[in-house]
């Protein structure tokens, strides 16, 4: 009871003290204020837009010419051309406006900093130039997502027939490769079979898997069409190769696709930057728990006559393990060891 009866007290004191306030600030009014507005902070603070604009400029071109060379890597597929063509032409245009639109932002403060002589100009509206901000940006706009719709749609159609499959599986925290062998089938897989032994779940009842094969590393012809099967055994995780401007999510259940066409082997691109060491690299940029980093996988793309010598050179996974058709029927089981003829 004394709670409550404090509680109203405390109130009923605040509104008394909010109430004089109120009637002190419009007795000023009504006398005029003499409180003088044109203060230095004002003037300290129309000098730091104006720090504040020139600095971060610096900044930003000091940190774009540093880093330029990491914001393009050297291009090695045919559609990395068309989409590196679209990127600069988008950042060239939202670039000149944000530097355009940010130097007026921060240098109005300055200029039009209070002065107890200036009065500010009414203007109230002019319809040509609504009609010319609204269009002009519509218009830019419009041909950028055009574009950018139309590169889309190429490099999503369908992969050309006979183009060289693999299969990436992201799971917690690595890639499995799969290759579809002699028949350029790859066999089935379900979920359910996945065990120590078949860490795909590959369904070996089905013929086309019997002679898939695995690899420690992505290898992949040079310009051949190139189609990766993408799926995860877990969470999301997402296929990114930079110098390929490829990057598609792997989500469970729902399996995804990128063709594309490699342009320079892997020791023509290490001729190229100088780099011995170098290699293309699959990296997953879906945050996707705490081994994320470690999803890292070698690209090695090579002649086509080396790739056929290296694919026909693989051993199978029932080469492998023949145990994985075991509990297989005979038929299945005579393909298996015959299938590495
Ligand atoms: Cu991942």
């Amino acid at each position: 009871m004394y709670g409550f009866l404090i509680a109203i007290g405390v109130v009923l004191l605040l509104s008394v003290i909010w109430m004089v306030y109120r009637i002190q600030s419009l007795i000023s009014v009504a006398k005029g204020s003499d409180k003088k507005i044109e203060t230095t902070s004002n003037k300290v603070n129309a000098f730091l837009f104006v720090v504040f604009l020139v600095g971060t400029f610096g900044l930003m071109t000091w940190y774009s010419i540093k880093e330029f060379s990491n914001y393009q890597l050297p291009i090695a597929s045919v559609h990395g051309e068309v989409t590196d063509k679209l990127f600069w032409i988008t950042m060239a245009v939202t670039g000149f406006i944000f530097i355009l639109t940010h130097i007026l932002l921060f240098w109005f403060p300055y200029k039009y900093q209070y002065k107890a002589d200036r009065r500010a100009a009414y203007y109230p509206d002019n319809n040509k130039l609504e009609v010319i901000w609204t269009l002009v940006p519509a218009v830019v706009l419009a041909l950028l997502v055009i574009s950018g719709w139309r590169a889309w749609t190429d490099i999503t159609d369908p992969a050309p027939d006979g183009a060289h499959q693999v299969e990436l599986m992201g799971y917690q925290f690595a890639w499995e490769i799969r290759y579809p062998g002699k028949d350029d089938i790859l066999g089935d897989f379900d979920y359910r079979l996945i065990n120590a032994s078949n860490s795909r779940g590959i369904d070996f009842s089905d013929q086309n898997s019997i002679d898939d094969f695995p690899s420690q590393s992505v290898v992949i012809p040079k310009g051949e069409p190139v189609i990766f099967k993408i799926r995860a055994r877990d969470v999301l995780h997402s296929v990114f190769a930079p110098h390929m401007r490829l990057k598609m999510d792997a989500v469970p259940g729902m399996p995804t696709r990128f063709w594309f066409i490699p342009t320079k082997t892997t020791a023509e691109m290490r001729v190229e930057l100088g780099d011995d060491e170098f290699e293309y690299e699959i990296a997953c940029t879906e945050v996707c728990g705490s081994g994320h980093f470690s999803m890292r996988k070698v690209i090695t793309v090579v002649e086509p006559e080396e790739y056929r010598k290296w694919y026909n050179d693989q051993k199978t996974f029932v080469d492998s393990n023949p145990s994985l058709v075991l509990d297989l029927p005979l038929d299945d089981k005579g393909l298996a060891r015959t299938s590495n003829e």
